[in-house]
């Protein structure tokens, strides 16, 4: 991945965007990890802010930071305070819209850390989605491995329907843990590989129809902002 300095800009310069009495999604990975130590700072200077995680790993940090956190169904419930803004990583960003459809411009594949589906519960619960990324994200069309989380008794049929739709998949393996990776929500992650995606939001609904994907990696028409961090500053691109 990107430099360290260039995650830590992006990740502080999406948590200065966050404004008084705020509720704000968390996202996980080290990008939006940086995010989340800047709001714990800003909420030790006295910044009212309320956190909603998207993952363990997301959790644990804030609780360590000392942000206040609320649950997502909390959060988002008819009588909730809805979620303000949202900040989260990505495996990549395409930076060129694809094709006719100008809503796959800022499209995403997220999943590297196997968190997306309450990611992209808490990432379109929101008002306004900002992604954080360094310039090892940006590529003018997506063509990294889609991560589909899967019922553990459907990854055969999954695996069938994903190469029906001419991709790869492979499952994850756990790196010190034998067997599979095994997500927050007791599921299963399969890795698929179509090579370049010319149409994100048709490929998104093909495997969003499948029985047994949980959740994809592709995330469409939800990223409002991106920060990305260069080695010298910070560039902000609506999307
Ligand atoms: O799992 C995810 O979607 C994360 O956001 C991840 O893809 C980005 O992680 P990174 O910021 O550590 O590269």
């Amino acid at each position: 991945g990107g430099s360290d300095a260039a995650k830590r800009r992006a990740g502080e310069s999406a948590a200065e965007a966050v404004t008084d009495g705020d509720v704000v999604g968390l996202g996980t990975g080290s990008t939006a990890a940086h995010a989340i130590r800047r709001l714990g700072e800003r909420a030790d200077a006295g910044l009212d802010v309320r956190g909603v995680p998207t993952s363990f790993a997301s959790r644990e940090l804030a609780a360590e930071e000392g942000i206040p956190l609320l649950d997502l169904p909390d959060a988002v419930g008819p009588e909730g305070p809805g979620i303000d803004v949202a900040i989260d990583g990505a495996d990549q960003v395409a930076t060129g819209a694809a094709g006719d459809d100008p809503l796959s411009g800022g499209a995403l594949i997220k999943g590297g850390g196997a968190a997306h589906a309450r990611e992209k519960l808490v990432d379109a619960a929101a008002d306004r989605f900002l992604v954080v990324a360094d310039p090892s994200k940006e590529s003018p069309r997506l063509d990294r491995s889609v991560p589909v989380e899967v019922l553990s008794a459907g990854r055969t049929a999954v695996a069938a329907a994903v190469r029906d739709a001419g991709g790869e998949p492979t499952l994850r393996r756990a790196e010190r843990k034998d067997g599979p990776v095994v997500t927050d929500n007791g599921n299963l992650v399969t890795d698929c590989a179509f090579g370049e995606i010319a149409d994100p939001a048709a490929l998104s609904a093909t495997l969003s129809a499948v029985p047994g994907v949980v959740e994809h990696g592709l995330f469409v028409g939800l990223a409002d902002e991106v920060h990305v961090g260069t080695e010298s500053g910070v560039r902000v691109d609506e999307v």
